[in-house]
């Protein structure tokens, strides 16, 4: 009885000891989102409920992003000629990294953007061209865009840090190699930039062009909610089972052309797996003949190339990471393929333009 007691005491003082440690560290952290909200939180995975508990107001995530829109959404850029006949490509690219984002179904998350999405957006131009990016960094850490490519020294965005709080840096270089690259903030700590979401893809479509396909760009990526460095969801293109509840329509005995970018980190490799087909892969993009006829890659971090293939039976196809983990946390998808009896064609979208 006596010793029941003792257990019982010595229990209770460790609870509360226990629990006043919990309440010293859970002081509130606040965020001003950019529409003005104010957020208060325990700890950096924003709560929903919690949040909305201490402001009425807070009801949803900052960031707009829509998979289905992103997929197929490339950006040219202002374009105007050099007196020399080169085409300028001008692209306006503000970082962030206050931003709210609803990486899964209740779950909010800070990530930091590249006009205000992740992954941000996809930039594309010809090989030869000359891009330009103005950046402005109106986030409160340092933040630079290193492009994967070939360009000078003063332009790769690791040495040259951009400043918070409207910092402004000019990117410029001719467009090149053709294929399809990564782009990333490089500031140190450089992981925690990229898992924050500071990514996106820039392609460079070679100067005769590729045949006529209808294009998709998937972003292998994840988050890693809790800060163990491990990610707690995956997917392509950020929100965990997107394309499994909202099939990717696509028509039969037409050319699928998929610029995909693997940009997971913590996990040595990512992996994707197409279901019921195989297809021609051109690692980075870099040659018009390919180099692999599979249905399976595997990517590190940053590795990507360009898939091409057709469906010739309709239905509904998977494709996910033969990684099952990874899958089984949300990078999975499904193609719909419709029978494509009126010959009308994704493939009559002028890309390129
Ligand atoms: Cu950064």
């Amino acid at each position: 009885m006596i010793v029941s007691i003792s257990v019982i005491i010595a229990m209770s003082a460790l609870y509360f000891t226990f629990t006043e440690d919990i309440g010293a560290q859970q002081e509130d952290n606040v965020f001003v989102t950019h529409s003005g909200s104010i957020i208060k939180t325990t700890g950096e995975i924003i709560d929903p409920v919690y949040s909305t508990l201490l402001d009425p107001e807070y009801t949803e995530s900052t960031v707009e992003f829509d998979p289905m829109k992103y997929l197929r959404e490339f950006n040219y850029g202002k374009v105007s000629q050099l007196p020399d006949g080169t085409t300028l490509r001008e692209f306006t690219i503000i970082a962030e990294d206050d931003q709210i984002m609803e990486v899964s179904p209740g779950v909010f998350f800070n990530v930091w953007t590249f006009n205000g999405t992740v992954p941000g957006p996809t930039i594309r131009a010809t090989e030869g061209d000359i891009v330009r990016i103005n950046f402005i960094n109106n986030g409160s850490k340092p933040h630079t865009m290193h492009f994967h490519g070939i360009h000078p020294a003063e332009m790769d965005g690791v040495f040259e840090i951009v400043g918070q709080g409207g910092g402004r840096f000019t990117y410029e270089f001719i467009a090149g190699p053709a294929g399809v690259h990564p782009y990333h903030c490089h500031v140190m700590p450089v992981e925690e930039h990229i898992v924050r979401g500071m990514y996106g893809v820039y392609i460079v479509d070679p100067k005769e062009g590729r045949p006529a396909a209808d294009e998709m760009v998937m972003v292998l990526n994840g988050f890693d909610t809790d800060f163990d460095t491990e990610n707690n969801t995956y997917a392509a293109n950020s929100i965990p089972f997107f394309y499994q509840n909202n099939p990717i329509q696509i028509n039969t005995n037409e050319l699928i052309r998929i610029y995909v970018v693997n940009m997971v980190e913590f996990d040595p490799i990512n992996n994707l797996h197409l279901h019921a087909n195989l297809f021609d892969y051109y690692p980075t993009g870099t040659s018009l003949v390919p180099s692999f006829y599979t249905d399976m890659i595997t990517l590190s971090q940053t590795e990507r190339g360009i898939m091409e293939f057709e469906y010739e039976y309709p239905g509904k196809y998977l494709f996910h990471a033969h990684k099952i983990e990874f899958s089984e946390k949300g990078w999975v998808g499904i193609f719909q393929v419709n029978d494509n009896l009126d010959q009308k064609s994704q493939t009559e979208i002028d890309y390129g333009t």
